[in-house]
């Protein structure tokens, strides 16, 4: 990119660095944040995205199971969970209604499973591996990705399993890769305040580091925009770029954007449109070594969505359907997330892109570009 008279010369730098496919440095990482315009970054973000992924943009067909939002912790910024004590105000599913869940897709071209949930007591590994094996009986062939490592944290602790065996035992049972969730931010500083009785950021890191190792491939994520500064998201995820440059087992970062209706957040402003697309430019800029950038519709909202595939995404999600509600509960755009395959398509069409259906590994399974509007 020709930098422009009014850029600083250090920007220039970075620049040049993009232009020479050179690493960016944590410091230009904390300058990028304080001092590059939207389309500073956006142009940046942009030129790289389009050198890993051309004009594609990757969706799948999935749906979410949430077996239940009983959970043990008590993040400030969920407005989702029930504290055990209070559980009859949240839900628990029996395997055989979650598997009912899953017989409602018989028949539809979905191909992924994505289940997450709370933290129940009574939920252990047993149950977990029994509901895995389920659904693998009933539809071998759907892919199941599951469980936060907060969730893994606590059912292998509570099985006296070690992490790797623990996974091991999961795998065996049909496990094939973990979703991004609880990260949240790595740093202790914030991590205490936010959410100091789940796993803290070594621990989450070191899960993820494990399921690399037995050949699980799994997502990331940052909960952004809420009591973090920008040092704090440059440490979060130069934790995250220092682990792929040893594993390589990350497919996909995320960011989430903090909503903060319903939960003991309520009193912290969300982030700004501006400050949600330079997020994700900056991400795209500084992880070099993760292949792909989401933008989670359901958070964001459609158009939003939209806008973020000129700053860097190039993952879009999935069709979802309206059983997530994580993100329902604490206000996001999106209250009852489902969208066909041809509104999908369309939306990503309506920006110019072309819209490629990939599998639970970015496996191309379709490329819709020639389907009508
Ligand atoms: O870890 C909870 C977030 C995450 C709020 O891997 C909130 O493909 C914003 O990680 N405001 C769980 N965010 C969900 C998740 C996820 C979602 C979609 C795709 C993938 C993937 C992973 O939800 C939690 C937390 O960071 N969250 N409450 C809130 N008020
Ligand atoms: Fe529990 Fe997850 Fe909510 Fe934290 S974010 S309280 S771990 S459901």
């Amino acid at each position: 990119m020709k930098p422009t008279p009014r850029t600083s010369p250090k920007l220039q730098a970075i620049a040049q660095k993009i232009a020479n496919q050179i690493r960016i440095t944590d410091q230009d990482c904390m300058r990028l944040f304080e001092e590059a315009s939207l389309g500073f970054v956006g142009t940046l973000a942009n030129k790289i995205r389009e050198r890993k992924h051309g004009n594609r943009v990757y969706f799948n067909r999935n749906f979410h199971i949430e077996p239940t939002n009983v959970c043990v912790f008590s993040c400030q910024f969920c407005a989702y969970s029930r504290l055990y004590a209070n559980r009859e105000k949240g839900w628990e599913y029996s395997i055989e209604q979650m598997l009912e869940l899953v017989k409602k897709y018989d028949g539809n071209p979905v191909t992924e499973v994505h289940i997450v949930g709370g933290v129940h007591p009574k939920m252990n590994l047993k149950f977990f591996k029994d509901l895995i094996a389920a659904i693998k009986s009933h539809r071998p062939e759907l892919h199941i990705k599951a469980f936060t490592a907060v969730e893994f944290d606590y059912m292998f602790r509570k099985a006296g399993l070690s992490v790797e065996d623990g996974l091991k035992s999961l795998i065996e049972a049909g496990l094939e890769s973990i979703p991004g969730g609880g990260a949240e931010i790595f740093h202790p500083e914030i991590r205490e305040k936010i959410c100091k009785d789940k796993v803290d950021g070594d621990g989450w890191l070191s899960i993820h580091e494990t399921a690399h190792r037995l050949g699980i491939p799994s997502n990331a994520t940052m909960l952004y925009g809420h009591i973090e500064s920008y040092a704090h998201r440059v440490d979060h995820m130069s934790r995250l770029r220092s682990l792929q440059d040893r594993s390589g087992g990350f497919n996909t970062f995320i960011p989430l954007k903090f909503r903060n209706k319903d939960n003991d957040m309520s009193h912290v402003t969300e982030s700004t449109l501006i400050e949600d697309m330079r997020m994700y430019a900056i991400a795209r800029i500084y992880l070099d070594n993760f292949p792909h950038l989401k933008a989670y519709w359901p958070m964001l909202g459609r158009q939003n969505a939209q806008l973020a595939l000129s700053f860097g995404v190039d993952d879009i999600d999935g069709t979802i359907d309206d059983s997530t509600k994580i993100y329902s509960m604490a206000g996001s755009e999106e209250q009852s997330p489902t969208l066909t395959i041809t509104e999908l398509v369309n939306l990503i069409k309506q920006t110019g892109r072309t819209p490629i259906e990939r599998d639970s590994l970015y496996n191309v399974l379709e490329d819709f570009s020639t389907l009508a509007n």
